[in-house]
């Protein structure tokens, strides 16, 4: 592998309706990543997608859906490691090693849980509650430095961050001993931010744009034809005064905030200058304009998926790929946190056949 200063990973479940926030807040940032000094890898999170029931059939198509999203949106395969997480065993493997570090009061404050596990918390599967640990694993089975994730994500970065350190501290003579200095797993930093960090659902701005929102007009799929992104825009909820001149115009207003964060992270542009553009201008003009624009970003992205999932043979391809060339980095972490951790495992050359 090339030297490269920074690792990044992140992932996406693939549980069908591909959304817009996830475009916005993660996918676009992806492929903005390649442009950096670093090692990326994007990951088809489907051991995170069965915490929630899904339909095996289904499944399959998902994960090459979400592949194509990756493709389409300007990954680039042969630049970044793209792969499918359950091809990766030390991601599971990882994680239970995490599952005896992270700390039963750490997992009862994740937000995401309770949201999730709702009223029938009881029937929630075991998997759902410890998604964070698994996270934790597959960005440091990789020892990365970035993330970049929507805001919702934060606070699972944040116990990652919390994991790495405290595998850090209960190993640290271990650590310096097998010649890994004072730390073994970096600190790693989450990339969160720009104007689209947490896109709204387009029926209520308090709440954010979601695969499992019931209602699909709340949401832009990636795979909406430009007819439909249309009308979703011109149906969104807005309320009736003109857009502000200021950006301070827009607090307590979050169906107005929302669209104009949306034409910011679509043009690749702030908020102060849409609203530089359009300050004082109705809807009415406003949505069409932006309409025009999620249709010229999205429709391409849309017309590549298309082609790209009627050949799933070179969907799985690509992900296999990715997969082997992930699972020799992660390979390497697990041995050596095995041995930190006082495993005995088999000899180089027994695990190279593997
Ligand atoms: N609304 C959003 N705005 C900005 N970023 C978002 N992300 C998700 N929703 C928004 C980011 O997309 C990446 C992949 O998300 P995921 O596949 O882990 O799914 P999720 O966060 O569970 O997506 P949903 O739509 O919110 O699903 P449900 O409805 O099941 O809860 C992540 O980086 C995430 O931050």
């Amino acid at each position: 592998m090339a030297a490269f200063t920074e690792l990044v990973f992140s992932g996406v479940q693939p549980t069908g309706n591909l959304h817009l926030g996830n475009y916005l807040g993660a996918v676009k940032r992806f492929v903005e990543m390649q442009a950096r000094d670093a090692q990326c890898l994007y990951c088809v999170v489907d051991l995170h997608a069965i915490t929630v029931w899904q339909d095996p059939e289904a499944l399959r198509g998902q994960i090459r859906e979400v592949t194509a999203a990756f493709l389409a949106s300007g990954i680039d395969p042969a630049r970044s490691i793209v792969f499918n997480q359950s091809q990766v065993p030390q991601h599971a493997e990882l994680a239970w090693i995490f599952n005896c570090v992270a700390r039963l009061g750490w997992l009862n404050r994740m937000t995401q849980f309770k949201e999730k596990a709702g009223k029938d918390r009881e029937n929630a599967s075991i998997g759902l509650y410890d998604y964070p640990v698994l996270m934790a694993a597959d960005i440091l089975a990789y020892r990365a430095t970035h993330v970049p994730v929507g805001e919702d994500q934060k606070q699972h970065l944040e116990l990652t961050r919390d994991i790495a350190q405290k595998f850090n501290t209960d190993f640290s003579g271990s650590i310096a001993a097998h010649g890994h200095g004072d730390a073994f797993f970096p600190i790693t930093e989450p990339l969160i931010g720009g104007p689209a960090a947490r896109v709204m659902s387009l029926r209520d701005g308090t709440k954010k744009m979601s695969k499992s929102d019931p209602s699909d007009n709340a949401r832009i799929n990636l795979t909406d034809e430009a007819d439909t992104i249309a009308q979703k825009i011109r149906r969104a909820k807005t309320d009736p005064e003109p857009l502000p001149s200021e950006v301070a115009g827009l607090k307590d207003r979050p169906e107005a905030d929302n669209l104009v964060g949306i034409y910011a992270a679509l043009a690749g542009i702030t908020r102060e200058e849409v609203l530089r553009d359009f300050g004082g201008a109705q809807f009415s003009t406003f949505k069409p304009a932006l309409a025009d624009l999620a249709v010229t970003s999205l429709a391409p992205i849309a017309g590549e998926m298309r082609r790209l999932t009627a050949d799933p043979g070179h969907i799985d391809a690509v992900l296999a790929d990715g997969a082997g060339r992930a699972e020799t980095i992660a390979a390497q972490t697990l041995d050596a946190v095995k041995d930190i951790v006082g495993f005995v495992r088999r000899g180089p050359s027994l695990q190279a056949v593997r």
